[in-house]
């Protein structure tokens, strides 16, 4: 039977990504439910089959809204957040509203209509690591979240285990690393460099740009998403990860290498708050429990076609772009 599937967030980075691949890979009847926020991109979900695709605008903190729409699906992955650190660390308000009180309402919504739950967070929440620790994060690593937003991503994880122990509900968790890829709001870290140098400014590395995240491409990080949904244990958390460990001045460096400009020709400028150090993914219960494999592990190589896409879609993100440079530039970054 074709399975119905609501997929809160489905406008943002991730999700709309996500929705493509469900589309393509399933025969499922997607909806997506999305406040279309400032991050939000109508124009990535233009042209999807109406037959087996619909967008329903509203909030996930909204119960009225929520619960009707949630009994009527198979399956929730649960997307929408508040995604950006920089902005959590000039107002918290609106993570703790959708991150906290939208995955509290969603939970209650899949608990009185009994319907699996898929909720995406991410590797935040456990804190960050020195740059030489050994180790990586595993399931087991200890939650020590840093800034508003990942207390908040880390809080609302908390949310689900007890709504799984305490009423049973069918919920796994997901805590996935730096992702890229196409359809990224130009307020993060690889969009911003690229849109920068196509703009004609500099890339602007915060602090000593030692900082280390681990990317994993958007495609990978939606395989894995469905590879849970589908075959997860319930109660579950898998961390999500493909081996991308590199600093932001090695990711600037190769930034302006691949778009032929100087590899020097970037700005140091003032560090982040609370700025994690370094994270770092054991991605070993996934592949090994789930058999699922990273297939874009070529960052040199997704990056280079990341550019060629923000190169070719200069019209949907060129309206935003001054705004957001003034408001970072307004904060000396
Ligand atoms: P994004 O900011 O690009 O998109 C978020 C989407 O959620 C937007 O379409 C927005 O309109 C929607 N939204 C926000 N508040 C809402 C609300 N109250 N009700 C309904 N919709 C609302 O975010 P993203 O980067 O695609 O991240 C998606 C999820 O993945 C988040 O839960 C995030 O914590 C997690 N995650 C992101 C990354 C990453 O690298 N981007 C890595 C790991 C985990
Ligand atoms: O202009 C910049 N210069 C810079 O050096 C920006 C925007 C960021 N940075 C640094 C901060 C981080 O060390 O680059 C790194 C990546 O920054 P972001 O893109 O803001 O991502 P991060 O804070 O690491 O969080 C991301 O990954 C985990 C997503 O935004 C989160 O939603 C996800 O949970």
């Amino acid at each position: 039977m074709q399975q119905r599937i609501l997929v809160t967030g489905g406008a943002g980075f991730i999700g709309c990504n996500f929705v493509r691949h469900l589309l393509d890979r399933t025969d499922a009847a997607v909806t997506v439910l999305d406040k279309l926020t400032y991050a939000a991109s109508p124009a990535a979900l233009e042209g999807l089959p109406p037959d087996r695709f619909r967008l329903v605008v509203g909030d996930v903190a909204d119960a009225p809204v929520v619960d009707p729409l949630v009994a009527v699906h198979d399956a929730v992955v649960h997307f929408a957040a508040e995604s950006h650190n920089d902005n959590s660390l000039r107002d918290p308000t609106p993570f703790v509203h959708t991150n906290l009180v939208g995955t509290f309402t969603v939970l209650e919504a899949a608990r009185k209509a009994d319907v699996r739950l898929h909720h995406v967070s991410t590797d935040e929440v456990y804190g960050d690591l020195a740059l030489d620790d050994p180790r990586r994060f595993t399931e087991d690593s200890p939650y020590r979240p840093s800034s508003p937003y990942s207390a908040s991503k880390a809080g609302s994880d908390h949310l689900v285990r007890a709504w799984v122990r305490s009423f049973g509900v069918r919920a796994t968790i997901s805590t996935c690393s730096n992702s890229y890829g196409p359809w990224q709001h130009v307020e993060k870290f690889i969009p911003r460099q690229i849109t920068n140098v196509l703009t004609g400014d500099r890339p602007k590395v915060y602090g000593t740009g030692a900082h280390v995240r681990d990317w994993i491409h958007v495609g990978d990080h939606s395989a894995a998403v469905l590879a849970i949904l589908e075959r997860g244990r319930v109660g579950e958390t898998y961390l999500i990860g493909a081996d991308g460990e590199r600093s932001n001045v090695e990711v600037v460096r190769l930034i302006l290498r691949l778009m032929g400009r100087d590899e020097d020709d970037f700005d140091l400028v003032s560090d982040r708050a609370g700025h994690d150090l370094r994270y770092a993914i054991d991605a070993s219960r996934l592949r090994e429990e789930l058999g699922w494999l990273p297939e874009h592990g070529d960052f040199e190589a997704g990056l280079e076609r990341t550019i060629a896409w923000y190169a070719d879609h200069q019209d949907w993100w060129r309206p935003g772009k001054a705004a957001i440079e003034a408001a970072y530039a307004a904060k000396g970054k």
